[in-house]
């Protein structure tokens, strides 16, 4: 190039011929854009055709961290690793009772002869029992009336009644009226009275009777002092005095 230059220096008429053929040239090729557009026009000396790009430089300072992206989220990842044993929790409520047991065994607890002495006693009891049905009274369902064939008043006989575990004679049906009546053959105190309500018989228990056996004419409250029931020879009740002397009778459970 410097050679050129000195050249079109030297020989300026030599250098417009040459510059209008470079001209001439340059208007035939097709204008390069990317090219800086280099004015064609020399009022000094012509610059050279640009040079080859250089080298890559070397890589820059590491940028800032970015803004968290917004793209749309993942899927969830799987379930992460069991976590450590928790605390003990409180006691639950107590549970319901449960079933009896069976019965324990106890090889040194010889029970034998005492149940064996039981059913002795019992089978003895029910002979006597029967001694007692055949020789003296008469039971009825679960009673059984005895006399001792003695006479006394009805304060007496129902302290006897009661000393021997057992209880005034008291019939509540039929039955047991006719039973009271063959035992004594008549002439006994009832458990029945009208002491506190005149006219209103009820037994020792308080409860007012329901089965009644009065005889024609009675109760009469004779003398206006009769609080107390006798049965007759008949089985039918007459009210008389409670001082009176009649047959003590006595009901006793089988
Ligand atoms: C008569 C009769 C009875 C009365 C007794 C008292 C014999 O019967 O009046 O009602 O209770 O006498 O002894
Ligand atoms: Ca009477």
């Amino acid at each position: 190039m410097l050679p050129l230059v000195r050249t079109m220096s030297l020989f300026p008429s030599l250098s417009l011929l040459l510059l209008s053929v470079v001209a001439t040239s340059y208007s035939e090729i097709e204008p390069d854009e990317n090219l800086p557009k280099t004015c064609p026009v020399i009022t000094c000396a012509s610059p050279g055709i640009n040079g080859l790009p250089g080298r890559d430089g070397r890589d820059g300072p590491k940028g800032e961290k970015g803004e968290p992206g917004q793209g749309l989220r993942g899927i969830q990842g799987p379930p992460g690793k069991l976590g450590p044993q928790g605390n003990p929790g409180l006691p639950g409520i107590p549970g319901s009772v449960g079933q009896k047991g069976d019965a324990g065994i106890c090889p040194k607890c010889d029970d034998g002869p005492a149940v064996s002495e039981r059913a002795a006693l019992r089978s003895e009891l029910d002979r006597v029992k029967k001694w007692l049905a055949f020789a003296l009274g008469k039971q009825v369902g679960k009673k059984f009336f005895l006399t001792n064939g003695r006479k006394m008043t009805f304060d007496k006989v129902k302290a006897l009644c009661t000393h021997f575990q057992a209880s005034m004679a008291i019939p509540m049906n039929a039955e047991e009226n006719k039973a009271i009546a063959y035992v004594t053959k008549g002439d006994a105190f009832l458990g029945i009275t009208d002491k506190e309500n005149e006219g209103h018989f009820v037994d020792l228990t308080g409860r007012p009777v329901t089965y009644q056996n009065w005889n024609a004419n009675e109760p009469n409250n004779a003398n206006s002092e009769e609080h107390c029931v006798m049965i007759l020879p008949d089985g039918k009740w007459n009210d008389i005095s409670c001082s009176a002397s009649l047959l003590a009778v006595c009901e006793f459970p089988v």
